[in-house]
């Protein structure tokens, strides 16, 4: 990915992330800038998930984010209020990158599951739609 790439208000796509094969273990490297569109301003990850339980539930005014599945699987449902997909994530080498104005719930974490997260952005509260009527609200006013 160059540097000019970007994603898009709206939009998600799944990248290939760069595996190093090695018979001692394999390796999965990320840079700003060259793998994410923008520079990795915060990291957390989520995990010791029990079983049933959902994450996110809400959409983002400006963040953009890679979500990976560094250890277990889960899935993501996205939805722009336009269209809607779940992607099934479950390999340390795919990173599904996340741009702005898109809804995100995540459940069927497995088990020992961790959820990576790259941010553009450090945390900010304000910067969420909580509510599902309110984010289609500002999607229709543009
Ligand atoms: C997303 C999924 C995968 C912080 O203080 N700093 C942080 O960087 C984050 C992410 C959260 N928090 C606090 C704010 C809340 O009091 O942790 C609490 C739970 O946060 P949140 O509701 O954002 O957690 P999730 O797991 O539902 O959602 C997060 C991301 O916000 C979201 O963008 O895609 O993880």
């Amino acid at each position: 990915m160059s540097s000019e790439t970007s994603v898009r208000v709206g939009t998600w796509r799944l990248i290939d992330l760069p595996i190093i094969p090695d018979q001692r273990g394999n390796l999965t490297f990320i840079e700003g800038r060259r793998h994410v569109p923008f520079d990795i301003v915060r990291v957390y990850y989520l995990y010791d998930v029990p079983g049933g339980s959902e994450r996110g539930g809400h959409a983002h005014k400006a963040l953009q984010q890679l979500l990976i599945a560094v250890a277990g699987s889960f899935d993501v449902h996205l939805d722009n209020g336009r269209d809607s997909q779940v992607v099934h994530l479950a390999r340390s080498y795919y990173g599904l990158l996340i741009g702005a104005g898109v809804w995100r719930k995540i459940d069927n974490f497995s088990s020992g599951a961790v959820c990576l997260n790259l941010a553009s952005l450090p945390y900010d509260e304000a910067d969420y739609y909580r509510d599902y009527d309110e984010f289609l609200r500002a999607l229709s006013h543009g």
